[in-house]
């Protein structure tokens, strides 16, 4: 029988080695949990970075998936299909927008953004042709494409891949009068993420959001949020700026948007600034097709219906509670929003990897990100018990030597 080595000798050899994934070799999932190919179980602490809110499998969104790709998958937007119209009037209304452009991967949309502020800035705002400024935040993260990793600041993202795309200015996160005195006649947009996931988990302080939306208005500039990982609930609000009732202009979505099933994303916006995009402009051969629409919906009726944003909230505070009173030797700091939450290692002891090693082999699925962080972000299904059960676990991890 092919064991956990032999999957993984196989993909090290025909894989490009653009990851290094924990050595287990999943095979099977259904809601929080995950099973290896030798039949261990463990709980999925990640959901493949917040794509797998709703957790895995979910019955409802798998049935949508089956029904529709027993009648049409793919049509391309040379033709209307009867799934994408109810799927976006969905969307907006949930979403409060008048109109969505639906992408497939958060990368797309991310750019869909910045082309709609560019056009909109050009038609609207007067700036100069080729002029337009996109103000981005230190430690961003917002996709892998060229003109995104273009405004990365992280060496390893750029190295290598140049040149790059001009345009951005990039500022501290967390810095309102940064963004006050970074904005220029020619600055279209500031685009920020309302709570760094890559970055480490990095939650601003209160009244961010509401600050950086004074400015952007005061300045006839866009705000876009990319809510591609805090959309949906993640922060213990449908959208994460909703926490301080703040509305961006246009609004990045994706990841939970497909259930964990299949790539959806979308950006949102009021017809002032959708209207730049005329027939030809834009677009996708797969963007808003039926199988993906179908999958859209019913992840969208699940979020609603089992009231996820509420769930992340309330067992979020209880699961940073229960962290933070675990007496360890390692730890700095516990932060999070909802069900987003990191736990910060001291450099002087350790990275956060062999944490993650240690979980690993007593049940849990947990990823660092920027050396440093154990980031937990479980299916927002979750259960209180399973929250538990979990820090039965991260105590003892946290707690034994190293
Ligand atoms: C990888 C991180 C998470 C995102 C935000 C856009 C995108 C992402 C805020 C792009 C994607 C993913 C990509 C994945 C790892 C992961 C990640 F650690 F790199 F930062 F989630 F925290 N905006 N994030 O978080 O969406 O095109 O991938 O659909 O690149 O390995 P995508």
């Amino acid at each position: 029988m092919k064991k956990t080595e032999d999957y993984i000798r196989e993909v090290e050899k025909f894989s490009a080695h653009n990851y290094h994934p924990l050595p287990v070799v999943l095979s099977t999932g259904e809601g929080v949990w995950v099973w290896d190919v030798e039949g261990n179980k463990y709980m999925d602490m990640l959901s493949a970075y917040s794509a797998v809110n709703q957790g895995h499998r979910h019955p409802k969104i798998i049935k949508a998936l089956v029904d529709q790709a027993q009648k049409i998958t793919l049509t391309s937007r040379a033709f209307h299909n009867d799934k994408m119209g109810p799927f976006l009037h969905k969307l907006c209304g949930v979403a409060g927008y008048d109109k969505a452009l639906p992408m497939n991967t958060g990368a797309e949309a991310v750019e869909t953004a910045i082309k709609a502020a560019r056009k909109w800035g050009y038609l609207k705002k007067g700036v100069e042709e080729n002029k337009a400024e996109i103000i981005v935040c230190e430690n961003n993260f917002h996709g892998r494409t060229t003109t995104i990793i273009s405004f990365s600041t992280e060496p390893q993202y750029k190295f290598g891949f140049g040149p790059f795309t001009p345009g951005f200015k990039i500022i501290p996160y967390n810095d309102p009068e940064a963004l006050e005195k970074a904005i220029t006649p020619n600055t279209v947009a500031f685009l920020v993420e309302p709570v760094q996931g890559e970055g480490g988990v990095i939650v601003p302080d209160e009244g961010y959001y509401k600050k950086i939306r004074e400015i952007t208005k005061k300045y006839n500039v866009l705000l876009i949020a990319d809510e591609i990982q805090t959309g949906f609930g993640r922060t213990g609000t449908l959208f994460a700026m909703d926490r301080e009732g703040v509305k961006p202009d246009i609004l990045v979505v994706g990841k939970a948007l497909g259930g964990g099933i299949y790539p959806v994303s979308a950006i949102l916006a009021d017809d002032d600034i959708m209207d730049v995009f005329k027939p030809g402009d834009h677009g996708s051969t797969f963007g808003g097709n039926p199988l993906a629409s179908a999958v859209g919906m019913a992840s969208l009726e699940v979020i609603l219906e089992e009231k996820l944003p509420e769930r992340a909230e309330e067992l979020g505070n209880y699961f940073m509670e229960e962290l933070r009173k675990i007496n360890s030797p390692y730890v700095k700091e516990v932060r999070g929003r909802g069900l987003l939450v990191g736990v910060e290692i001291k450099k002087e002891i350790a990275t956060a990897r062999p944490f993650c090693e240690k979980l690993m082999r007593l049940g849990i699925l947990a990823k660092e990100t920027h050396e440093q962080v154990i980031r937990f972000a479980p299916p927002l299904i979750i259960k209180k018990e399973e929250i538990d059960w979990a820090l039965e676990k991260i105590r003892k991890v946290l707690t034994e030597p190293i």
